[in-house]
């Protein structure tokens, strides 16, 4: 059993409150702006600004401090070509025979179908994984905590961080999402959590006439 062993926290810096006040709203009304994109550009988007995301995103905390997320930054035309019949192999599947009624109906205001173009258009495809156990020296299994968690909590940085950069994304999940293994070449201990999307809106970009919720709905202070 490892001790625990303790550093001083140098990293932390506290702000006088009217700046803390300032830099939260100036998030909140940045992310606000946020929407969730399916036209994207083929304009290409330099791998710098991606690895920076990528940089914050896996500061994120995670079960343990297993760090369970792991990201495939994909730009390569001919892998993202194999992505997409793949994932329109399977939206065919959904949308034809798998989804029931009441799923096709939340669905409709998104306007969303099989085809999937984005999946080649877009300059980046992020996959993201977690890890379902790790793997030992040995190749014996090692249990891992709270694993969706973590990875959600990543993959939400993530999509701040590529906001932040101003790009769009997508966060794209067709299901199922096996052929990210066999595509990529990852492990079978590695679970295939959600393919984002990444790029640039099209000038003429349309999204969904949709809203968010109010505040009150989804936050009570007691
Ligand atoms: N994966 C399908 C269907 C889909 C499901 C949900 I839940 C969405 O929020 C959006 C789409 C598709 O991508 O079309």
């Amino acid at each position: 059993m490892p001790t625990p062993s303790f550093v001083p926290l140098l990293s932390y810096q506290r702000l006088p409150e009217p700046e803390m006040l300032a830099q939260a709203t100036a998030f909140a009304e940045r992310m606000a702006t946020r929407r969730t994109v399916r036209d994207f550009s083929t304009d290409p988007v330099p791998q710098a600004v991606i690895e920076q995301a990528l940089r914050a995103a896996i500061t994120a905390p995670s079960g343990a401090n297993q760090q369970p997320w792991r990201f495939v930054a994909i730009k390569d035309p001919s892998i993202k070509k194999q992505i997409r019949e793949a994932a329109e192999a399977e939206e065919r599947e959904f949308y034809e025979h798998r989804a029931p009624d009441e799923w096709l109906a939340a669905l409709a205001p998104l306007g969303t179908d099989a085809e999937k173009p984005f999946l080649e258009r877009a300059p980046w495809l992020i996959a993201i994984f977690y890890e379902r156990f790790g793997l030992d020296d040995q190749g014996e299994k090692v249990k891992r905590y709270y694993p969706h968690e973590s990875v959600g909590l990543a993959s939400g940085l993530l999509i701040a961080a590529l906001h932040q950069a101003g790009l769009a994304t997508l966060t794209h999940t067709p299901s199922p999402m096996g052929f990210l293994n066999d595509i990529l070449g990852r492990g079978k201990n590695e679970m295939p959590y959600l393919l984002l999307v990444v790029g640039y809106p099209e000038p003429d970009c349309q999204v969904p006439n949709i809203s968010r919720l109010p505040f009150e709905t989804t936050v009570q202070f007691r």
